[in-house]
């Protein structure tokens, strides 16, 4: 019998890089896998059923002290690999957080030659990019931050960052690439403190650019949680603005450094409500899992991880429509719905008359106290639908 959860191309899951790639290296201790090339990484890949495409950084790919000769060996052999594989790149992005150059920021350095470097780094990552077909382009500021703010006045450096912005979305237009820019927020690491350091913060400053209809955002789980925050209701806020143009996806223990686990590992009823919206308000873009195996693992588990985290996300793409047809969370959901269009109608547009009329009603607060809310029920049934109990 085909397997239900198997992935396809058509489900848009991709890898970084650098994800598959991850050598197991880590603040306290050595790589315990080999350094792959960026084809063996794509070929590596290939052996995962399903995989839609794969991402990079402008380094990941071209290291950043390679020859133009090193530079077209490598993109050849890669390119060479996603032909055999028949993967796609679907995302790129630049490493503004690698090289000591960008120490204090990149956009947001005091030093004027830091940003004008940053600024050129990333056009020519554009330009790397576009020659892949990467249709997305994520902006992640890993340096662009502070230990001390003495250092520098958060008004300037963010405002250093919005002009970055701007002058790189009107390179894409002038160079016809068709990006769609991708903010990822992270409220801190490496930096004591990052700027934007939420989903909602990027979303705010996305009205601020020139061409805020290019620039959307990129969510990650991790980094919402690290920041304590529900994801669900970051990723909520980027639909209902229509600026989810890209997510990321793996999972994080609240409280702790960037884990970027594999998906759903560790708070799987998060997992199961972000699965639940992303299908529920047909998320059409690229699902792709900034996560890497623990360090641990061995090519065979790395190979794991990867289906791992596409596994998950379709079987809870499954519990999402066993829930939303399940009769008692139907039936709960019904009873504590009590729509009234009259009522609505009266504060969804504004008139003097519809104030007039809501100024002289009169509401029954004891009744509206009243009114029965079992969520509880309705939670319990939705845990013995994650844990299989019919
Ligand atoms: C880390 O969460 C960041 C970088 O890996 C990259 O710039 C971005 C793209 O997924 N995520
Ligand atoms: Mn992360
Ligand atoms: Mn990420």
């Amino acid at each position: 019998m085909a397997d239900p959860y198997a992935p396809s191309p058509k489900d848009k899951f991709t890898f970084g890089l650098w994800t598959v790639g991850h050598t197991g290296k880590d603040p306290f201790g050595e790589p315990t896998r080999p350094r792959l090339t960026p084809a063996e990484i794509v070929d590596l890949l290939g052996e995962v059923e399903g995989v839609h495409g794969v991402n990079f950084h402008d380094n990941d790919l071209v290291p950043i002290d390679a020859s133009s000769q090193q530079a077209d060996q490598i993109k050849s052999e890669f390119a060479r690999a996603l032909r055999r594989t028949r993967l796609r790149v679907a995302m790129a992005t630049t490493n503004l957080f690698g090289d000591p150059a960008f120490r204090d920021g990149a956009f947001t350095s005091n030093d004027a030659e830091v940003r004008a470097y940053a600024v050129h780094k990333t056009m020519r990552a554009m330009d790397l990019g576009a020659e892949f077909g990467a249709q997305v382009y994520v902006f992640w500021g890993g340096r662009e931050g502070a230990e001390t703010d003495a250092s520098k006045d958060p008004v300037e450096a963010e405002d250093r960052f919005r002009r970055a912005i701007d002058f790189l979305c009107e390179y894409s237009i002038e160079r016809g690439y068709g990006y769609r820019f991708a903010l990822e927020a992270k409220p801190n690491e490496p930096r004591g403190h990052l700027y934007f350091p939420t989903t909602g913060h990027y979303l705010a400053f996305i009205q601020t650019l020139a061409h805020k209809d290019m620039v959307g955002v990129n969510p990650e789980v991790a980094h919402e949680h690290m920041a304590g925050l529900n994801f669900v209701h970051a990723v909520a806020a980027a639909i209902s603005a229509d600026k989810l143009f890209h997510i990321d996806l793996n999972d994080q223990e609240f409280g702790r450094f960037d884990q970027d686990y594999r998906f759903g590992s560790v708070n799987l009823k998060h997992a199961f409500f972000l699965v639940k919206l992303l299908e529920d308000h047909k998320y059409a873009g690229y699902r792709h899992f900034d996560a890497h195996a623990y360090r641990t693992a061995d090519r065979a588990d790395v190979i794991e991880f990867a289906r791992g985290c596409m596994r998950t996300y379709l079987i809870l793409r499954e519990k999402a429509r066993r829930w939303s047809a399940d009769d008692q969370v139907r039936r709960i959901l019904k009873q504590v719905a009590r729509p009234s269009k009259d009522l609505d109608s009266l504060w969804g547009t504004y008139s003097r008359a519809h104030a007039e009329t809501l100024l002289g009603m009169t509401f029954d607060r004891v009744a509206m106290a009243s009114r029965t809310l079992p969520y509880e029920r309705l939670d319990q049934r939705t845990m013995e639908i994650l844990l299989g109990v019919d």
